[in-house]
């Protein structure tokens, strides 16, 4: 795990959340990004956030600040190929900044799928469906991608269907992939949180 950087993935516009950097929304007053980084700080080696404003806010946390390198807002796979080029390591794990409930093994089984399928990418599965936010990338698709999106391509679940891509199962981590996208979620979220501090 010490061989995996983690990427925060945190350059949307958040339209849906009024434009409001979603890394820096607070729920139970914390920046979301706090509950993503205090959950992969036990699962990689070491950190990067993704972002394409407020730098400096995302800079206290002591991790490299990485803006996109292609495009003007081009989506999550825009911000994976720019975590893929700056990366030391070979594999890049990627979680969005608006999910709080980031399984804690979240790593070790993306990774143990990863390697029995000899993948290029393993993206994580709720049951339903895939959750390709939530995946393990070896860097040598960067390139692919970069082609993908020099095409003017953007659909991340399209782009996966070029590569030797494996799954791994979540479906017992029903709250894994909640992820907060609008101010009624926000509230939502933020009631479950409550709940669960209650119960604890
Ligand atoms: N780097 C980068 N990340 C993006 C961009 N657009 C969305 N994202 C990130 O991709 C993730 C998923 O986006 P989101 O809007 O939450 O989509 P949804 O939850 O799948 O409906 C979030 O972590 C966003 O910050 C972009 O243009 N660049
Ligand atoms: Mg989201």
């Amino acid at each position: 795990m010490t061989e995996i950087t983690g990427v925060i993935l945190a350059g949307g516009m958040a339209r849906r959340m009024g434009g409001t950097d979603k890394g820096l929304i607070q729920l139970m007053d914390r920046p979301m990004i706090e509950y993503v980084i205090a959950s992969l700080t036990s699962q990689v080696g070491t950190i990067l956030i993704n972002a394409n404003r407020n730098h400096e806010q995302y800079s206290r946390y002591g991790y490299p600040v990485v803006a996109d390198i292609i495009g003007d807002y081009s989506g999550p796979l825009a911000g994976i190929s720019t975590a893929l080029s700056y990366a030391k390591t070979e594999l890049v794990l990627t979680a969005p900044c608006d999910g709080p409930w980031l399984p804690s093994d979240l790593t070790h089984r993306l990774l143990k799928h990863f390697i029995s399928q000899n993948a290029d990418v393993c993206v994580a599965h709720d049951g339903d469906q895939m959750q390709p936010v939530f995946a393990l990338f070896h860097k040598r698709v960067q390139e692919d991608i970069q082609d993908y999106l020099n095409a003017g391509e953007r659909k991340l679940q399209k782009w996966l269907t070029r590569v030797n891509l494996a799954t791994a199962d979540f479906s017992d981590h029903p709250e894994a992939f909640i992820n907060v996208n609008t101010p009624q979620e926000q509230q939502r979220v933020e009631k479950l949180l409550r709940n669960q501090n209650a119960v604890q």
